[in-house]
């Protein structure tokens, strides 16, 4: 009987040693994560790097609203738009520009196409050339013949689709202009610290929303 009772003790400290070490196995793991040397260096200098840049990157995110740019040569090609489904627009045109488009393409660039657009059909040629090596200008070509989407490579990778502006032809020239509906979200998220269009810069270098 007193073995029995002897080995019953045995089994249980057994068993309360093993549990002692999954508790202690699972504290170094707690010791680990909130280690404060590790975590001092990982953690805190991104919060400090995301507060030091929160009132430049709102800045940036106010600008992301309206991108204009201006160019230069043979330019008939008026066209207004509120969207791409809403648009009207004719004529053509072959031209260098100098400005920004949406999502921070900024640079010198080549333009050239023509279009005949009436809400949402159009029978449209664009072609965008980066013409300056420091510019972040998208190249791009598309035609389209029918209906305009959002869905359409050039919509999806060079062209805001959703803009409201529009281009206006200065005989030897032109200007654009568009409001970006799509980064108000972004600019509203921003103030409680969300990156919607995943734009927000770093000391590192930035981002490039495009990707
Ligand atoms: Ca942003």
């Amino acid at each position: 009987m007193r073995k029995c009772l002897l080995l019953l003790v045995l089994v249980a400290l057994a068993a309360g040693c093993t549990s002692t070490t999954q508790i202690s196995n699972s504290g170094s793991d707690r010791t680990r994560e909130l280690d404060p040397v590790d975590d001092w260096w990982t953690v805190d200098p991104l919060l400090g790097e995301r507060i030091l840049l929160y009132p430049v990157n709102r800045v940036l995110d106010v600008l992301d609203l309206v991108s204009i740019n201006a160019g230069l040569g043979p330019d008939v090609q008026p066209n207004v738009h509120v969207t791409r489904a809403l648009q009207l627009g004719a004529g053509g045109a072959v031209t260098g520009r100098l400005g920004m488009n949406n999502s921070r393409q900024i640079g010198f660039y080549t333009q050239k196409g023509y279009e005949l657009s009436f809400l949402p059909l159009t029978n449209e040629y664009y072609k965008r050339g980066n013409a300056a090596s420091w510019g972040s200008m998208v190249e791009v070509e598309s035609k389209i013949n029918g209906t305009s989407e959002p869905g359409r490579k050039v919509y999806r990778e060079a062209r805001d689709y959703w803009a409201i502006g529009g281009r206006i032809p200065l005989g030897l020239g032109s200007v654009e202009a568009d409001v970006h509906l799509v980064e108000i979200p972004d600019l509203l998220l921003g103030f409680f610290g969300v990156d919607l269009m995943e734009d927000d810069i770093d000391v590192r270098g930035g981002t490039d929303p495009l990707e």
